[in-house]
Parts: C-alpha cells; sequence; structure tokens
C-alpha cells in the first residue's frame, strides 16, 4: 500500500464540486486517510509550491491557491501516486482523458479543480507539509 497527497482546490470547492470528487475518489478505490477543509495562507501555498517559485505562472498560482477554501486529503491504494495521477488526467483539463477528474470539474490548466503529488519524495513532503504522523498512521 502507498500514500500519497491530493487537494481539491478552491475552483472546485466553490463551484460545489467537492462531494461529487469525494465520491468519485472511493468509487476509483483510494481510502482517504485524512482530510481537512482549510484555507491556505500566501506563506503555507509558497512553501507548497516552492520548487514552481521561479515559473512564470508562479504568482497567478500562488492567488488561486489562496483565494478560497480548499480540501487537503492523504489517500492510499496500491501505488497510489501513479493510480492518483491517472485518475486525476493531465495538467490541462482541455487534453485530459474523458472520464478523469480534471477533464469533468477542471476549467483551465491553472483551474485544474484537483493536485496530486507526482512522485515518492514529493508525496512524503506534501503529506507532511499538512498532515501529522499520528492522523496518516
Ligand atoms: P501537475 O503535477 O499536473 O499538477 O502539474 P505541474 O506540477 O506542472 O503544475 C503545478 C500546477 O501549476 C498546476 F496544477 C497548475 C499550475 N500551472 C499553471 O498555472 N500554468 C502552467 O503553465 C503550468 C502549471
Amino acid at each position: 500500500m502507498q500514500k500519497t497527497f491530493a487537494i481539491i482546490k478552491p475552483d472546485a470547492v466553490a463551484a460545489g464540486k467537492a462531494g461529487s470528487i469525494l465520491a468519485d475518489i472511493q468509487a476509483a478505490g483510494f481510502t482517504i486517510k485524512a482530510m481537512r477543509m482549510t484555507r491556505l495562507s500566501k506563506p503555507q501555498a509558497e512553501g507548497f509550491y516552492a520548487v514552481h517559485k521561479e515559473r512564470p505562472f508562479f504568482g497567478g498560482l500562488i492567488e488561486f491557491m489562496t483565494e478560497g477554501p480548499v480540501v487537503l486529503l492523504a489517500l492510499e491504494a496500491e501505488d497510489a501516486i501513479k493510480k492518483w495521477r491517472d485518475t486525476m488526467g493531465a495538467t490541462n483539463p482541455e487534453k485530459a482523458t474523458e472520464g478523469t477528474i480534471r477533464k469533468k470539474y477542471g476549467t483551465n490548466i491553472e483551474r485544474n479543480a484537483t493536485h496530486g503529488s507526482d512522485a515518492p519524495e514529493t508525496a512524503a513532503f506534501e503529506l507532511a507539509y499538512f498532515f501529522t504522523g499520528f492522523e496518516l498512521l
């Protein structure tokens, strides 16, 4: 079993899609190990996305991620990191496969409904960034 970190982003929460996305996550076979609805502060979002800080889209990304509440999730499944990336679909919803979460609920490459860790090291960093060890047992 493997854990990955997911976020239901402000666009999807504001559109009232968090419940549908959680249902899709469970239907896909993930166990929700931890979950918290919160609003990210600017420093929190900047720290989370620090790897992107030199990218041209960084400012817009931080603005977007702090514009409203998000749902933070620790998901568990076999091969969870890849499985969740596949379930979400491509970063750009327009290019995402039919039936994927970003295709169903995303608007554009920035407002793309969900986040998912892309590798074991990032999953470890991201899970620990928002959840305590005890919450992930
Ligand atoms: P992903 O791993 O699919 O979330 O994609 P990236 O790590 O490449 O990008 C992280 C986030 O930055 C995306 F979810 C959305 C945002 N982004 C933009 O706003 N514009 C871009 O051109 C690329 C990414």
